[in-house]
Order: structure tokens, then C-alpha cells, then sequence
């Protein structure tokens, strides 16, 4: 068993510093690191042993950082699951990521696995290593409607959070306010890890709701749905946000008239990143010099950027080494850069632009959705012949699902309505589409493929 750099530093912090603060209460790093260890003797009594997966179906909380931080002190390989998912959208994942055990307070989503309504306690586990470097398993929406497994490493983790380090300045004396959902990259490794990599304190929340933030906190890291919910407020009261210096923006795109609006409140520019679970961070602003609104800054340190044909192609040690446990090929270029499906520009300082995509994907409210898996649920509604999703803009979550459905041959629209909404109610929330039209036909090419953006630009669509 290897004992990683970036834990080695996580246990090296002052045992009675602050670290994480949970429904008002604080925890020190000796009493998170103990808790980490009572949480890993537990899960080794349910049969759970170094390497071995262990999904974590909960909601943002204490609960869920104790099973975060047994699996680290046991060796064990977290499978984050989005708490919103439903059983159809589960069960690939399940099925690919096979593990030895579910956390979760909904048993009966997981009929084919081993549960428990953990995490508890057990007699304490120090390995604070594994058989080797991977240390959790995401999974990202694929364009083909199947879900991927990223395997992502302690050593992408480390150099992603030096490097951002470096460009953010983060502190021991910072605070973040995380609300943002532990199951995604952005929460996940941005805000917990890269909170227990510096040693510096964070204040975790259920959810994000549009309040004052708690007076301590410096920095705050959200999806551009979070800047718009809370413009008001900092219009209103922009003194109840004085204490914080750094707030980042990313996993969607941030129009510019909320950056400005936001400045405008506050005085401060939002800090622009650009990102993926497969990669971690590619790029970013600077927190100290130029912030460029409208662009995601320079590459980090050690990753590299280039465009090809104006996709943008990532290559370093913060790149994942293919997904699992189906590999695709098409995914890495013959030098080994990763296709990101995202089209760039460089602006004239040499700040990139992310101009659109050049795969299939909607991203609503920060959340990727894969049009091919909605549509795979909805053409099983009855009356339905073929169903074609798009991306709509959205005032609130930049984007929202719109779905062009054919019907079958005598099938009312309104029958057809409802049994999509039904079909629709077996996704998660922000899948389901929220605008419907009945169409002749769907947009495709000569060679029969469906084409998304054009339903996105010449359908009509109702409410
Ligand atoms: C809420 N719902 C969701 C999610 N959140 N469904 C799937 N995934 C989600 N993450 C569902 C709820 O179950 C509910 O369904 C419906 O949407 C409305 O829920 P509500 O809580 O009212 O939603 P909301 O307040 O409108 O939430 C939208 C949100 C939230 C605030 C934008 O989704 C959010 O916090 N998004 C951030 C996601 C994020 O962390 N993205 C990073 C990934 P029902 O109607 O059945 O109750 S990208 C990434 O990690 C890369 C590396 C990067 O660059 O950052
Ligand atoms: P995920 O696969 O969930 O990690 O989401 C990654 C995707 O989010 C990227 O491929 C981009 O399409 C998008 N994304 C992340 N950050 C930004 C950003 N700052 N601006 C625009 N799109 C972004």
C-alpha cells in the first residue's frame, strides 16, 4: 500500500486547526481525521477492503464527508452517485462501477446491490493509503446516453489543487463557503479536497440558496444559476458580502451582463475557470492580475492547451488516462491530447474563449444532460414514435431541455403529453424537458442522423 503525497499533507495539518464547519459546529483536523478513521473501521466490518468501490448515494452533509474520509483512511475507491438520479439512471452506472457497497437513505433504488443507511462507526482504521492511485470513480454523461466512468487519481487531484493554488492564493486563514453538490468534480474536488490539501476551513451547506453568506466566509465557488439567483440580494444589501475576496464561476458558461452586474454590486470581477471531470481544471483567471470577463484565463501550469479545428485539446498530469471500463479510443488524439468536444478561441491576450460545443450536450443549471439519454426514455412513451432534445436558453439555468417528438399515426397530442411527462418523471429534475413540440418530422442528414441543433433553431416550441 503507497500512502499518496496529497494525504501524507492532509495528515500533517495542525490536528487542532478548524477545518470544516457543518449546521454551525466546527470540526478540527484531528477530529475529522478520527471520524475518517471510526468511518473506515465500520465500513471494513460490512466486508469493505482496500481498493475495493463504495458508492456514496447521499445528500451534502456531515454523513457524506465521514464516508469521503473512511474510504480515503481504508483505501477504498468512492463512486460519487448524484443524489437527484432516479433507478433508470442509475442502473448503468451501478452496473459498470460494481460496488462492494451503496450508502444511501434509498435502499430501493438499488435492487441489485449490497446497501446500508450509513455511514456508522467501527473501531478505528489508519491505512490512509490503497493498493494503488485511483481514488474515486465520477461518472459524466457520454454522448451516446450512457454514462462514463472517469477514473480520477490522487496525483491528477494534487497537481490540479497546486496548480490552482497557485493561480487562487487560498490560505490557511480562508474560508469557503461550499454549497455546491459533493457529488460533481467541482464540489467534490475543488471545494472539499482542495479545502483539506491547503488546510484551510470550510463551511458546508445542504444546498445553495440565495442568502447572505455566513459573515466568516472569504471565498465561494457556484455555477453561473448561483450568480443569477443572488444578484438581487447583492443589489439590495451588497454590504452582507463584504467579507468575501474570491468568488469563481464555472462549469457553464457566465454571461457578461452578470459578471458586470456582479461587479457592479460588489466590486468584485467573478473568477472564470474552465473545466472537466475527466481533466479537472484546464484553465483559468488569475486571482492576482488580468480577470478577462467572458473568457476562462491561460492553462494551468503543466497542462497543456492547443485548438484543432477550433476544439479545444488538453494534454498533462492533471488528465485522467481513459475511461473505464470501456475505453474509448476516439477519445485521445495520437500525441495523447484529450478531445474535449468544447470549442475555443485565444482572445488577443492569449485568454481563452469557450465558444460552444462540438458534441451533443445541454448543460443545464452546471449539470450535464445528454440529449440521447432523454430521448432513449421518452420514445418508450406510448403513442410516441421518435423523440429529438435540444438545448433552449433558459433565463435561470442558462439552459433547459426541449424535446421534438413525432407521434404514431392517430395518437391524440394531449394523450401523447402526458404519457411523455410520465415517461419524463423517471428522470432526475433537471432532465426532464420542460417544453415539448409535436413535430411532422425530425431534422436529419442525408446519412439519417439526427441533427440537434437544427431542432434547437427551427422548432417551434410550446410550454
Ligand atoms: C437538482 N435536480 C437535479 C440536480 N439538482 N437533477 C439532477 N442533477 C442535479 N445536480 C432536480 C431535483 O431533484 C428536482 O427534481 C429539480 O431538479 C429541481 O430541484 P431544485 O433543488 O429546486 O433545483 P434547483 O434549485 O433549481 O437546482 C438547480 C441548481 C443545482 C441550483 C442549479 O442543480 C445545482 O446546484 N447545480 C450545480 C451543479 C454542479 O455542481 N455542477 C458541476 C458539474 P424534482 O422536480 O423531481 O424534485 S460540472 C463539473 O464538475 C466540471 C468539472 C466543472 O467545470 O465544474
Ligand atoms: P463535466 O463533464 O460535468 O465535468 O462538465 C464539463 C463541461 O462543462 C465542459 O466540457 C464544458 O462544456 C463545460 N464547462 C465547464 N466550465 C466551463 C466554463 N467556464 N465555461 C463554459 N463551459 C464550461
Amino acid at each position: 500500500m503507497v500512502r499518496p503525497p496529497f494525504l501524507t499533507r492532509f495528515l500533517a495539518h495542525p490536528p487542532g486547526s478548524a477545518v470544516l464547519s457543518w449546521e454551525g459546529r466546527w470540526l478540527s483536523y484531528g477530529e475529522l481525521r478520527a471520524l475518517g478513521e471510526r468511518t473506515a473501521g465500520w465500513l471494513q466490518s460490512r466486508g469493505v477492503r482496500p481498493g475495493d468501490r463504495v458508492a456514496l448515494h447521499l445528500e451534502n452533509g456531515l454523513d457524506l464527508v465521514a464516508a469521503h474520509l473512511g474510504c480515503m483512511a481504508l483505501g477504498a475507491v468512492r463512486v460519487p452517485l448524484n443524489a437527484h438520479y432516479r433507478e433508470v439512471e442509475l442502473a448503468p452506472i451501478l452496473e459498470d462501477a460494481e460496488p462492494v457497497l451503496v450508502l444511501t437513505q434509498s435502499p430501493a433504488l438499488f435492487p441489485h446491490s449490497a446497501t446500508a443507511q450509513g455511514p456508522g462507526e467501527g473501531d478505528p482504521v489508519d491505512f490512509w493509503a490503497g493498493p494503488d492511485d485511483v481514488t474515486a470513480l465520477l461518472f459524466t454523461s457520454g454522448t451516446t446516453g450512457r454514462p462514463k466512468g472517469v477514473p480520477q487519481t490522487w496525483s491528477m487531484w494534487t497537481h490540479n489543487l497546486d496548480a490552482l493554488q497557485a493561480r487562487w492564493s487560498l490560505t490557511d486563514c480562508d474560508a469557503l463557503w461550499l454549497t455546491l453538490p459533493l457529488f460533481h468534480t467541482h464540489g467534490l474536488v475543488l471545494g472539499l479536497h482542495g479545502v483539506l490539501l491547503r488546510g484551510a476551513r470550510l463551511m458546508l451547506s445542504a444546498r445553495f440558496d440565495p442568502v447572505a453568506p455566513p459573515p466568516d466566509a472569504t471565498h465561494f465557488y457556484g455555477v453561473p444559476t448561483y450568480y443569477r439567483r443572488w444578484l438581487p440580494l447583492m443589489q439590495e444589501s451588497p454590504s452582507a458580502f463584504h467579507g468575501l475576496k474570491l468568488l469563481v464561476s464555472g462549469s457553464d458558461g457566465l454571461s457578461a451582463e452578470v459578471s458586470d452586474a456582479v461587479f457592479g454590486a460588489l466590486g468584485i470581477r467573478i473568477l472564470e475557470r474552465y473545466g472537466m471531470t475527466e481533466t479537472v481544471m484546464i484553465s483559468s483567471n488569475p486571482f492576482t492580475g488580468d480577470r478577462r470577463a467572458g473568457t476562462v484565463g491561460t492553462a494551468l501550469d503543466g497542462t497543456e492547451v492547443r485548438l484543432v479545428e477550433g476544439e479545444v485539446q488538453v494534454r498533462g498530469p492533471s488528465v485522467f488516462g481513459g475511461y473505464w471500463p470501456r475505453p474509448d479510443l476516439e477519445a485521445f488524439t495520437v500525441d495523447g491530447f484529450f478531445r474535449t468536444g468544447d470549442a475555443g478561441e485565444w482572445d488577443e491576450s492569449g485568454y481563452l474563449r469557450i465558444v460552444g460545443r462540438k458534441r451533443d450536450l445541454v448543460i443545464v443549471g452546471g449539470v450535464n444532460v445528454s440529449p440521447a439519454e432523454v430521448e432513449a426514455v421518452l420514445v418508450r412513451a406510448a403513442g410516441v414514435l421518435e423523440v429529438g432534445c435540444c438545448g433552449l436558453p433558459d433565463d435561470d439555468l442558462t439552459e433547459v431541455v426541449g424535446a421534438a417528438v413525432v407521434l404514431a399515426p392517430g395518437t391524440s397530442p394531449e394523450a401523447a403529453l402526458a404519457a411523455l411527462r410520465e415517461a419524463a418523471a423517471g428522470l432526475s429534475g433537471l432532465k426532464r424537458p420542460r417544453r415539448y413540440a409535436i413535430v411532422e418530422a425530425l431534422p436529419r442528414n442525408a446519412l439519417g442522423k439526427l441533427q440537434r441543433g437544427r431542432i434547437a433553431r427551427e422548432v417551434e416550441f410550446g410550454g
